[in-house]
């Protein structure tokens, strides 16, 4: 894939090979939003905004579908479409089918029909609605969809995440290709497409992390991973044993993605994180935490809610060609 990553502290001007950026903060966003997508979370590690930018070589064309906005380049395409769930009566479980069928008609029409990475962010998904836990709609919603355009929701499904913000639109970025990916699951959890019936009707709909092999260089993308083994969330009320129990999990993730490879490529030092922490006051420890297992780790911070209520943190990750720069 012709794509590389970078994250990028304070504000940012895209230019000519951008293929798309999520910008996180808590304050209103004065730049053209035409090629990012803007998430409405407070940073804990930093005053400034975070930006994850993702660059293409190659022509780059813009273009709009339905409430989506993309730009695609020879061999990936990323977009990014913000719902507001009054449009759907306040039934997010109808925002998310929409959103997600939007998505996959796009990228039927424009033959990138690989998924690689998902990024949700749900406004209050701990709440309830409709009679379940808001984040239990928002997978009814998108595995209908994934089902109504015959993707696959059990064995092959992309990368995602799914965090909870205060308030807002539904956000989703995605990031698709013209080449298949290999999906990867972690041997310490169930996957999440079958998950038991206690979490809701129907099971999250992600791998635990995604691989685009290429000449150019290849890309992992590791989902938010949380303190779960087997099924169950694992050291309630302890987020410091919480973020160690994450990290075991992004571990055997990367023995994953290293077996696949046959090789040694992936590290926890080889990676770029965002660690979404529930409660600001968790914020120093967590970090202390993760500094003692992975070094000096380069990694963004935000407030942000989790989707289980007994989950204090998620993390995620990606490898891959970056850099990390100050504006
Ligand atoms: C988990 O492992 C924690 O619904 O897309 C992590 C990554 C989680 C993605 C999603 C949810 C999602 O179940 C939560």
């Amino acid at each position: 894939m012709r794509v590389h990553v970078e994250h990028v502290d304070g504000s940012f001007e895209p230019d000519g090979d951008v293929l798309g950026a999520i910008c996180f903060s808590s304050g209103l966003l004065m730049v053209d939003q035409t090629f990012c997508m803007h998430v409405p979370m407070a940073r804990m590690d930093r005053p400034e905004p975070a930006w994850e930018v993702w660059r293409s070589g190659g022509e780059i064309t813009q273009g709009q579908y339905g409430d989506i906005l993309y730009r695609k380049g020879e061999d990936a395409l990323f977009g990014f479409i913000a719902l507001p769930e009054r449009r759907f009566a306040c039934n997010l479980q109808q925002a998310a089918e929409s959103a997600y069928r939007q998505i996959f008609e796009l990228l039927d029409r424009q033959k990138f029909p690989h998924l690689y990475r998902f990024w949700n962010y749900i406004p209050r998904i701990n709440e309830a609605g409709f009679g379940m836990e808001r984040y239990q709609q928002f997978n009814i919603g998108r595995q209908d969809a994934f089902m109504a355009h015959g993707r696959d929701v059990l064995g092959n499904a992309p990368a995602a995440c799914a965090l909870g913000s205060r308030e807002g639109p539904l956000c989703i970025a995605f990031i698709a290709g013209t080449a298949p990916s290999f999906n990867i699951e972690n041997p310490r959890q169930i996957s999440a497409c079958r998950y038991p019936r206690q979490y809701g009707p129907r099971s999250p709909t992600f791998s635990r992390a995604s691989l685009v092999r290429s000449a150019q260089g290849d890309v992992l993308f590791v989902s938010g991973t949380a303190s779960i083994v087997g099924h169950e969330t694992l050291h309630r009320n302890d987020a410091v044993m919480q973020a160690r129990e994450s990290m075991a999990n992004i571990r055997a993730v990367l023995e994953e993605a290293n077996r696949k490879i046959q090789g040694h490529a992936y590290d926890l030092s080889s990676l770029t994180y965002r660690v979404y922490i529930r409660n600001p006051s968790d914020y120093l420890p967590v970090k202390r935490e993760l500094t003692g297992i992975a070094g000096q780790m380069d990694a963004v911070y935000l407030e942000a809610d989790i989707c289980r209520a007994d989950l204090l943190l998620e993390i995620e990750a990606v490898s891959g060609l970056m850099s990390r720069s100050c504006a």
